[in-house]
């Protein structure tokens, strides 16, 4: 197990089999369509909440994330650009940071449902590209409005992991797609990479995988390897209801990297 802590989840490859893009169930608001280009965001720009529920596709040729930040109102793009992109402060847009989605493979489709403080946010992708700069410089950020129009509940779930303060409970899996409701029942924040790989692969050379990532996904993943997406770090108490498609005869890793919590999972059928 010592070994596998070492795997930077976070920053893990592009899969080599997309995933299926089968529909996820049905939701009680209408899902909100968010494609990951090579690079662009494409998205509504009002969301009726303060539930969300974005049905997000990656239809590029590299793994993307979604970062997400409630800004300040009136925040034009550029400022966020400049804010979230360039390191910027002086604009001091930032209000909150209530956790967007982790590695999402190409070809991968998930769902992600929560409530949200109406307001302004912006997501942007901050994975780095081949030239040294990140995917959000290349394009791929965008922002929209959350409003107070809606009272609808989180989508009901068929599965919960939970995230504590020593561990990460994950209940077992069956290949396919199911809804996950994502609890974070401690007392730090915490976060939840998620990654694939066929049973059996040698998990001791997740390192090389983080190296081609950190690079810009240059050429094949040096190991196959898919990303169903995952949960950048929520606050105590805080629920997402995560629409996730798992393959079959894979080993699932699930890790919170900022508090060393690893758990591993095989999904045979
Ligand atoms: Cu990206």
């Amino acid at each position: 197990m010592k070994q596998l802590a070492l795997i930077p989840v976070a920053i893990f490859a592009v899969t080599l089999v997309a995933a299926c893009g089968s529909d996820p169930p049905n939701r009680s608001v209408g899902p909100g369509k968010v494609d990951l280009a090579d690079f662009s965001i494409t998205m509504p720009k009002t969301f009726e909440g303060p539930l969300v529920d974005f049905d997000i596709t990656n239809s590029g040729s590299v793994a993307h994330e979604l970062d997400l930040g409630q800004v300040e109102p009136g925040t034009t793009l550029e400022e966020a650009s400049t804010y979230f992109t360039e390191g910027g402060t002086e604009s001091g847009v930032l209000i909150a940071d209530p956790g967007g989605a982790t590695t999402i493979g190409p070809g991968a489709r998930l769902g992600y449902a929560r409530t949200l403080t109406p307001g302004t946010y912006v997501l942007f992708c901050a994975i780095p590209a081949a030239d040294g700069m990140n995917h959000a410089q290349h394009g791929m950020i965008t922002m929209f409005t959350v409003t107070d129009a809606n009272k609808s509940d989180l989508p009901k779930a068929d599965l919960t992991i939970t995230l504590d303060d020593d561990a990460i409970a994950v209940p077992p899996l069956t290949a396919g797609t199911h809804v996950v409701a994502v609890t974070n029942i401690g007392t730090l924040s915490h976060e939840m990479n998620a990654g694939g790989v066929p049973i059996g692969t040698d998990l001791s050379r997740g390192e090389e995988i983080g190296t081609w990532m950190e690079g810009g996904q240059v050429g094949p993943p040096p190991l196959p390897i898919e990303f169903p997406g995952g949960l950048k770090s929520i606050a105590p108490g805080v629920t997402v209801v995560l629409t996730l498609t798992f393959k079959a005869n894979h080993t699932y890793m699930f890790s919170d990297d900022t508090n060393g919590l690893t758990t591993l999972i095989d999904v045979h059928e």
